[in-house]
This record gives C-alpha cells, structure tokens and sequence, in this order.
C-alpha cells in the first residue's frame, strides 16, 4: 500500500484534547503496522513534562527497584554505567502525572484507531538514549513476544519524541508490514544462543529476534512533540545513539480493557518487578 506521508503540520487537526486521524492512516495502521503524526503536542505542553520525564531518567525516584534500569544491559549495572535508560510506570510512582495531557490526546487518537471495543492505557515507560553511546540499542523485536498470551492481542503503543530524534540519536526503526506475518518470530533473552529454550528473565529484560533477509528496514525520525504508533506485531528496535544529544522518548502503549483484565489476572503489570512465571504463560 502507498505509505502515507504527512510533512504538513498537524497543528490544524488538533481541536482541545481532540487530534483527528484520517482513515488513510488508520488503515496504515491496520496494514503496515505503524504511523507518524506530527506536531500533536504544543510546546508549553511538552514543557509540563519534561521535568517529570528528567526527574525519572535521571534516577532521581525512589523505590523503583527493576522498574528503573537499562533496556541495553542486564540488571544490576550501575547508573553511571547506564546507555539506555527506562523508567517503567511513572505515573504509578507519582500519581501527580496520572491523566497528563498526553495520556488525554493519546487516549483520544486510539479511541479513533479502535473502533471495535474499548482501548485504555496499558502501561507507560520513559526511555532516554544517553549521548554518545553506539551501542545505546533497543534490540529488534515484536511487542508482542514480551508479554503472556492473551484472547484479543489489540495494541497501539505510542512514543512521543520529547527531543528530536532522528538516525544520528538511534530514532525508532521497523519493518512495515511484518504485523501480517502469520506467526509471532520467536524472541529469546539478549545474549543467549539461538536455539535457547528458556524465556528467563531474571537476568536481563531484554528479547531479541533474528531478521530475515527478506526484512525492510525504514525508520522514523520526529520531532519534538511529533509521535509514531505502532502495533504489536511490526518488527522494530532502534540503533544506538551516535549524537551529542540524548535521545528522549515517552511511550504509552494502549491494549483493549478486557487484555488489560486478562494480564492483571494473570499477576502482568508490565512492572519489571512482577512475579510471573514466563515458562507457563508466554506466547
Ligand atoms: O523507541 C525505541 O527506541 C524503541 C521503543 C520500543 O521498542 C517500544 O516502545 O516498543
């Protein structure tokens, strides 16, 4: 299908809290796994979060546990060694950032992407790319082979760029159209071999798959207060980041209200402190 592409400003969709999406791009969204929209939050919104966001990346929240910690490396490595920094569920931490703005307007595009049932916010994550660091990398994956089975898979995650992010600072790259695949790839941890059984995750939280030769990669440079959403099927990762600026990005992910009921009973906060007892519950 023809990529949609919208280099005009999106400032003229925004309408209060409402940020309208054509059906054009929703169904990109459904056939290649991904879209771009530009300019959905304004400046003086943007600013609202960025002390939040700073606060937690820059390890300044107590009482985290493995809900703060590197995306790139295993558990345990000191902050000042960190390259990729995520901060899992801010607003559970700080009630104060519950119903923020861009929960509102993110809350409003999946509304429209939806149509068939009810979408909420599943959980949200701050991920921060330190300057300089080649190897700063979300290795390639499908949301998906991270989280338990569930009936209805449903997904639109959301990464608002809070700084430019582009391919110099590693911005987020994918596979369009991989969504499709009938089967899920197989994930396996970061640094164990191919045919590895095991989904332990006690060492690290971090999944990879292999590429297929057959895989396009294209990526996705935005703006600051510019957003991608993407599914949780497509392909995607980021490279490490090669600027002097850090690489900032919140992301939001929103699954349908009865998933979100089915992975609470099943003891799945997307918190990196849950007890879960992958062999039994994943994909
Ligand atoms: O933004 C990135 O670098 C990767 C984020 C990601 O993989 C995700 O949000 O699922």
């Amino acid at each position: 299908m023809k990529r949609v592409t919208n280099p005009d400003s999106g400032k003229h969709r925004r309408n209060g809290l409402n940020y309208l999406i054509t059906p054009e791009e929703i169904e990109q969204f459904h056939e290649l796994g991904y879209i771009v929209l530009n300019d959905v939050l304004t400046e003086a919104e943007m600013i609202s979060i960025d002390p939040w966001f700073d606060h937690f990346v820059m390890g300044k929240e107590p009482g985290m546990g493995r809900d703060f910690c590197d995306m790139s490396q295993p558990y345990g490595t000191p902050f000042e060694d960190f390259k990729l920094v995520n901060a899992m569920l801010p607003s559970k931490y700080r009630p104060e950032l519950q119903n923020n703005i861009f929960h509102q307007i993110s809350q409003n595009i999946a509304n429209q992407l939806y149509r068939t049932g009810k979408a909420a916010m599943d959980y949200e994550q701050f991920l921060a790319k330190k300057p300089s660091k080649a190897d700063a990398e979300f290795a390639m994956h499908q949301d998906l082979g991270y989280w338990p089975k569930t009936e209805n898979t449903w997904t639109a995650t959301f990464s608002l760029a809070l700084t430019d992010s582009d391919l110099e600072n590693g911005c987020l790259q994918a596979v369009p159209g991989s969504n499709k695949e009938a089967q899920l790839r197989s994930h396996r941890p970061k640094g164990a071999s191919a045919d590895a059984a095991s989904v332990n995750r006690d060492e690290s939280h971090t999944l990879v798959i292999d590429m297929k030769p057959t895989d396009e990669i294209i990526y996705l440079p935005v703006k600051r207060g510019s957003l991608t959403i993407h599914d949780e099927r497509i392909v995607h990762g980021s490279a490490g980041n090669m600027a002097d600026n850090w690489r900032k990005t919140y992301v939001v992910a929103y699954r349908d209200v009865n998933t979100i009921a089915q992975e609470r009973a099943m003891g799945f906060t997307h918190s990196h402190n849950d007890d879960v007892n992958w062999d039994e519950i994943v994909h």
